[in-house]
């Protein structure tokens, strides 16, 4: 089992655009297992490569309650989107934080399996709003940045208080 240390906001390397992957193989499927590893010991429900310092088109999700249905999205595009929906985020790059975020209520993604094969997937709910947070990372936008300036100064300094607090 290899847990990978996951980049903290404001880390500038969280703004780093992600290359797309151009073949799935052993190496990639290397980095899809140390994910799912670093992902369930967090404990979190989704992560991008970016946020181990790997700056390739790969994320993976899991929302399920008994965690054992991963979902990996490698080099994911979204191909339709409709309506709107508010709902509370999270991410492990920015610890402790929650803060609610627009984004489209229902999606479809179109990706690679660890396989290598095409699959196009149909969201909704909690799994559409993972999807969307995962892939702005691979675009190097942090949810944080949806929010006001206010709250983004608010929530620096909440972070810089919780580092000082760690060392
Ligand atoms: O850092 C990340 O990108 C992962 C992030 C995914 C996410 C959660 C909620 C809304 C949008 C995106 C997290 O997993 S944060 C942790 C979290 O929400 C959680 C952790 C354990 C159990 C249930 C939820
Ligand atoms: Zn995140």
């Amino acid at each position: 089992m290899a847990l990978l240390p996951i980049l903290q906001y404001p880390d500038p390397r969280l703004h780093t655009v992600a290359a797309p992957v151009a073949a799935v193989n052993e190496e990639i499927r290397r980095l899809v297992k140390d994910m799912a590893d670093t992902m369930y010991a967090a404990p979190g429900v989704g992560l991008a490569a970016p946020q181990v310092d790997v700056y390739r088109r790969v994320i993976i999700i899991d929302i399920s309650e008994p965690r054992d249905q991963l979902r990996v999205f490698i080099n994911p595009e979204i191909v339709a989107r409709s309506g709107v929906s508010d709902c509370e985020e999270g991410c492990l790059s920015v610890p402790g934080i929650f803060e609610k975020v627009t984004r489209a209520e229902r999606i479809t993604v179109r990706a690679l399996d660890v396989q290598g094969a095409s699959f196009e997937l149909n969201a909704d709910g909690l799994l559409a709003v993972c999807i969307q947070h995962e892939i702005d990372h691979l675009e190097g936008i942090v949810f944080v940045e949806y929010l006001s300036r206010l709250k983004q100064q608010r929530i620096l300094a909440k972070l810089k208080k919780q580092q000082r607090q760690v060392m």
